[in-house]
Order: structure tokens, then C-alpha cells, then sequence
């Protein structure tokens, strides 16, 4: 028997300074000032992404024609020159907009915070800006900002308000591309300083107006935009709103993931986003959140029905939660704001099973287990001692559920279900949990440990 035993705790993995190097104006961030900064992010574990823009309008279809790929790309995948694109903008008149509905549906599916597309890659912007008219308030029949009624209604509700914004840009003059595609976009030389004072008031704007927790860059990867950009725009930002957290997107963090581990932190951006992906072991030593859709485009495609299950979905939850990461969960809202009925049937799936199974995922820390054969762990570490959740996926046929390597003396094991409590007993395995005949929950059936201090783990 292996004798090493993993003692888990927090540890500050950057050091005592947490802050990016030679930050012009933003001063390096002690790690307790970063764990405050990150804190309501990090108990968050789950948030409802929105595309949402003239795209919607389309809807996956061009000239009769019905465009494969992502819905909010169809501008690239159908190659419709600037001035044909336009006109979708006076189709786009969302009558049906209900912020109050969006943000109830979001609170009640578990999900704290939202997170908006406020300019995708077509330079449409949602929010009401002065830097130009292709934006709702002058293109379109509603003429109306989508975004602030959303913040408000976000504040109102409890759930945090934050925006994508997209740095690649198929619109703006500055911005060039090749002769059948506009990805990647080249800049004209002599106007990418335009573009960045463009993108800053554009930014500016939107904090004044919407006043956004989390900035969600995209569209980073044109050569023209640098890391150097990335930590400028990171800084920025920073200094107008020292409490707001920016994804790693804002600079060449996505190529860079390892350079997040290192003590000076190479990349700027304080989050990781792997993207339709669930990493198989987590980010260690970074923090990170999945975007994933729920079918397989991101604006409302009208010819996409491959839905994911809701035990897809709420697997996947619990997943990331398991690995230490947030779950950011795309719902494409169709030109007239209507959120398609597939989509809400799943989050008020996933609603249901986080009112009885929410306190196994918000506030929680990845499992101390390096694999699980029935499924998933979380931890929860407060002062009167530390909880374990296992998430049983897979029910023991013969009904004992083994919790491998698992030392420590357990003052009790019940279902989060009913309470009910379950009878325990040790092996030289680990922990045995004997266990009725059938789940309560055949997705995942959440039962609880309470120990009375961190998991101890021979492995
Ligand atoms: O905003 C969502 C996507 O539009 C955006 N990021 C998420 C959050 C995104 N950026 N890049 N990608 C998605 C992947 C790009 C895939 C591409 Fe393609 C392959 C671009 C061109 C070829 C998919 C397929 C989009 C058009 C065709």
C-alpha cells in the first residue's frame, strides 16, 4: 500500500503577489486582495451566457440558403459583404424582450451571474454608445439599449451582470480581411490606434451605463492584437474598475494557458476559458470557467436542434464544479427576445436539481480524489469543519459505494436529498456508504460527508 498521504489544504499558488508584472498604473494585487476580488466568482460555479445580436435575426439562414456553423459567425460563413449585413439590423426589433423573465430563469436554473454579448465579431453593439450607429439605439426599429435593462434587472435579482465584448471587429473601417473570409481581420497600420481609442470609450460606456463584473473578451486571436495590447486594455480596465475581473481572452492568454501558472504571470487576464471543452483533470494553479452550448451554435440558429440532455448538462455542472472551474452555459435568444423553449425546459431542469443539490456546487472546491469509478466529489471548507458532496452518477449494484483512500474519521454520511441518514463503515480501501436499492435522483444523487477536517487521501 502506497503510504504517501495528500494532506489537502488552500495554498497560495502565485506567491504573496498574485498581480501582473510591470502593470503600468495598476498596482501589483496582493493574494488577499486578489481572493477578494475573485471571491464572488469563484463561489459562483455557474452562469447563463447570452449571444444575442442582428445574427439572431438570420438565424442560420442566408438567401433561402441554410448556413452550417455557429449562428453568430454567418456574416464570415456566408460572406456578406458589410452593406448587405446592415439591413438585418432593421429586422432586429425584440418586442418580446423581457429582462425581468431572462434574469428569473437564470436565478431559478442556479446559475449568479450572466454574462452578455455586448459587440460579437460583427461590431453590432447591444449597448447604447456614441462611437457609432451600428448600434441598437440607431440601427434597429427598437432603438432602445438592451443591456442596461438587463443590469438593472440582474442587480435587482441578486445575480451578477457581466459582458462579452469582442476585440476582432468585421465592421469597423480599421479592420480588413482577406477576399472569402473576414477571420482573422488585419488592421490597417495607421488606424489601430483609432480601433483601441474606439474600443476603450466603447468600454467606457458600458461601465458608466451597465456597470459590468466580469469583462468576457473574444475574438483576440488576429495577430494585430498583441499580449502587450491584452495587459494595456487589462490595466485599463482595472484602473477605471479595480474590482473587475477580465477574462484571459484580453490578451494571448488562450495560447499561453501555462504562462497563468507562473509565479509572474506571464499573460494577463485572471481566468482561463476553455471553450466547448471540459478540461479533463481542471487548471491547476489556474482559475478557469468552460463555455459550452447547449445545442451547437451560439446565436439562435433555427436549423439546430442537436440539444444536449439535461443530465448532459447537469453532469457537465457538476464536472467543472468537481475540477475547481465555473460552468458559463450559452443561451441564443431569438431576434424578437424570446429564449427558445428548448433551452428554458433545460435550465428549468437544471433549476430543479440545483434547488435540492445547489449547496454541492456553489462555494464549493474541486474533489481531493484523483478519479471516482461512480462519479464526482466536491468539497465545502468552513470554520466548523469540512462537508464532502458525492455525486453519484453511477449507482453500486450491490448498493455499497465505496469513497477510495478516504482517511479521515467521518462524523456522518446522509442523503442532501431528505436527510436521510446512511450507514458507514471502513474497509481497507476506504469508506463504505451503504446505500438503498435506487438513487433518489438517477442523474446524480448528492450525498453528504462531514468531516472534521480536510479530506485525507491515500491514493
Ligand atoms: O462567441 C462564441 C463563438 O462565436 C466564439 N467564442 C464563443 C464564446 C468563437 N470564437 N472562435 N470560435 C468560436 C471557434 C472558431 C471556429 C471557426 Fe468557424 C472555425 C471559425 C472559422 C472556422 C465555426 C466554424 C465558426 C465559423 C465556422
Amino acid at each position: 500500500m502506497k503510504r504517501i498521504v495528500v494532506l489537502l489544504t488552500l495554498f497560495a499558488l502565485f506567491g504573496s503577489f498574485a498581480g501582473l508584472q510591470a502593470a503600468e498604473g495598476v498596482k501589483p494585487e496582493a493574494t488577499a486582495e486578489r481572493d477578494a476580488r475573485m471571491k464572488w466568482w469563484r463561489e459562483a460555479r455557474f452562469g447563463m451566457f447570452i449571444h444575442w445580436g442582428v445574427y439572431s435575426v438570420a438565424a442560420g439562414e442566408w438567401k433561402g440558403q441554410h448556413v452550417r456553423n455557429a449562428a453568430e459567425w454567418i456574416m464570415n460563413s456566408a460572406d456578406i459583404p458589410v452593406a448587405e449585413y446592415e439591413p438585418l439590423a432593421k429586422r432586429f426589433n425584440p418586442v418580446k424582450y423581457d429582462p425581468a423573465q431572462w434574469v428569473k430563469l437564470a436565478k431559478d436554473a442556479g446559475a449568479k451571474y450572466i454574462v452578455i454579448t455586448s459587440k460579437h465579431h460583427d461590431g453590432f453593439c447591444l449597448f447604447d454608445t456614441e462611437t457609432t450607429k451600428w448600434d441598437v439605439v440607431d440601427a434597429t426599429p427598437y432603438g432602445k439599449d438592451l443591456l442596461k435593462p438587463l443590469s438593472d434587472e440582474c442587480r435587482r435579482q441578486g445575480l451578477h451582470f457581466c459582458t462579452y465584448y469582442s476585440i476582432m471587429d468585421w465592421h469597423h473601417p480599421a479592420q480588413q480581411h482577406g477576399p472569402k473570409t473576414y477571420n482573422p481581420t488585419k488592421i490597417i497600420p495607421e488606424r489601430k490606434a483609432e480601433y483601441i481609442e474606439y474600443m476603450k470609450t466603447q468600454l467606457k460606456e458600458l461601465l458608466a451605463s451597465c456597470d459590468p463584473e466580469v469583462l468576457w473578451f473574444d475574438g483576440e486571436w488576429p495577430d494585430w492584437w498583441t499580449e502587450e495590447d491584452g495587459r494595456n486594455l487589462y490595466n485599463f480596465l482595472r484602473e477605471l474598475r479595480p474590482a473587475i475581473i477580465v477574462n484571459n481572452r484580453v490578451g494571448k492568454g488562450r495560447a499561453g494557458m501555462e504562462g497563468l501558472n507562473k509565479k509572474d504571470r506571464e499573460y494577463s487576464g485572471d481566468f482561463g476559458t476553455p471553450e466547448q471543452e471540459i478540461p479533463a483533470t481542471g487548471i491547476p494553479g489556474v482559475e478557469w470557467e468552460s463555455c459550452m452550448t447547449m445545442n451547437d451554435t451560439w446565436g439562435f440558429h433555427k436549423y439546430d436542434t442537436n440539444w444536449k440532455s439535461s443530465e448532459k448538462l447537469i453532469r457537465n455542472l457538476v464536472d467543472i464544479a468537481s475540477k475547481g472551474g465555473n460552468y458559463l452555459l450559452n443561451v441564443g435568444p431569438l431576434a424578437d427576445g424570446e429564449i427558445p423553449p428548448a433551452s428554458v425546459e433545460r435550465l428549468e431542469a437544471i433549476g430543479r436539481w440545483m434547488k435540492i443539490n445547489g449547496e454541492s456546487i456553489w462555494g464549493t472546491t474541486a474533489s481531493p480524489f484523483a478519479a471516482l469509478n461512480w462519479g464526482r466529489a466536491t468539497v465545502k471548507t468552513s470554520a466548523a469543519g469540512t462537508t464532502l458532496y458525492l455525486h453519484v452518477f453511477d449507482w453500486p449494484s450491490d448498493g455499497k459505494l465505496l469513497v477510495p483512500g478516504l482517511r479521515n474519521e467521518v462524523r456522518g454520511a446522509k442523503l442532501l436529498a431528505n436527510g436521510e441518514s446512511l450507514e458507514l463503515s471502513s474497509d481497507k480501501k476506504g469508506a463504505v456508504i451503504q446505500l438503498k436499492d435506487k438513487p433518489v435522483d438517477p442523474i446524480d444523487t448528492v450525498i453528504v460527508l462531514t468531516l472534521e477536517k480536510a479530506p485525507e487521501i491515500v491514493k
